[in-house]
């Protein structure tokens, strides 16, 4: 393990200092103990649950796709909520079996959120509008930045996957790569058991490293990161890390007793630009000027 002190302060400030922006700089990510308030982890926590009692098994606000009746993709675990009037939508954990007598306890089995931040009001707050957020965000992606993506991973106790090595703008699709940063907030104790974040500091200088499919995701090749370079983020209820969108980073499985929820969005600057996923091919690319990133059409799919 890595020896080096993590860049953990105990509060997100109203400003943040120009040191911790050339610690950002230099490492690609800053962690904050204390972000959100209790009351904002508890509205945001509720949240989770309110989202699944209002559309799971809804058939009139939800399509429901089963895994069995159609393609499984080979990470797309358990079942999948689709809203019909939005694009959020939301993912069971493995082979989690929801069912609409236990919707709380499908609450706590969630693997995946997707395109959440505008379905109530406490994520638009916290992803939108929280003062200092928008400092933060300022001042490393600059004045103008804009949403990229609202997209949090869950890990249930006891069967929560890892997410294994990968750097986010292998799958994003944006013109240049130094103007990404995701936000990463916990919202139950993430610790080392439980799933917490592993980063490698310094890690996203190297710039964009090669991606392929494995069993589990799309994620580094083992020879292009090394472990033992990596630091966890244990972070309590309502605190925040913010990362460079070239920073490897990875969550082991939840084997615990421990749920371990968070919240997670993304910001780009307003020097970037969302672009077609074949530019993006052209520009994310290795020493051999061949792209590095997750490429979608090698995803296979299995009954
Ligand atoms: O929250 C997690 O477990 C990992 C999130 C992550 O790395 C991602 O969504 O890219």
């Amino acid at each position: 393990m890595n020896t080096k002190t993590p860049n953990i302060y105990p509060t997100l400030p109203e400003r943040p200092d120009a040191d911790m922006i050339a610690r950002y700089r230099e490492d690609g990510y800053l962690a904050f103990l204390s972000a959100l308030t209790p009351d904002e982890v508890r509205q945001a926590s509720e949240g989770i649950n309110a989202l699944v009692h209002k559309y799971a098994f809804n058939e009139e606000l939800t399509e429901h796709v089963y895994k069995g009746s159609g393609q499984k993709m080979k990470n797309g675990r358990g079942m999948l909520f689709k809203s019909r009037t939005s694009d959020f939508h939301f993912q069971v954990e493995g082979d989690y079996e929801a069912r609409p007598d236990r919707l709380d306890e499908l609450a706590d089995n969630i693997r995946k959120f997707q395109s959440y931040d505008r379905e109530l009001p406490i994520y638009d707050y916290i992803s939108h509008q929280h003062p200092k957020l928008r400092a933060l965000l300022g001042a490393v992606l600059g004045e103008n930045y804009a949403p990229y993506s609202s997209m949090a991973l869950c890990k249930p106790a006891g069967i929560g996957a890892e997410k294994p090595w990968h750097q986010d703008l292998a799958y994003f699709s944006v013109n240049r790569f130094d103007g990404v940063a995701g936000v990463w907030i916990a919202l139950d104790h993430a610790k080392v058991e439980n799933g917490c974040m592993h980063v490698i500091p310094g890690g996203h200088r190297a710039g964009p490293r090669s991606h392929y499919w494995s069993k589990v995701d799309c994620e580094i090749t083992t020879a292009e990161v090394n472990p033992a370079e990596a630091v966890p983020i244990e972070l309590p209820p309502g605190g925040l890390m913010i990362f460079d969108g070239l920073l490897p980073h990875e969550t082991p499985p939840n084997r615990s007793n421990l749920r371990r929820r968070a919240l997670q969005f993304h910001y780009r600057s307003a020097a970037t630009e969302v672009v077609p996923r074949e530019e993006h091919k052209r520009k994310f690319t290795g020493p051999e000027g061949i792209f590095v990133g997750c490429d979608y059409s090698k995803l296979e799919t299995v009954q």
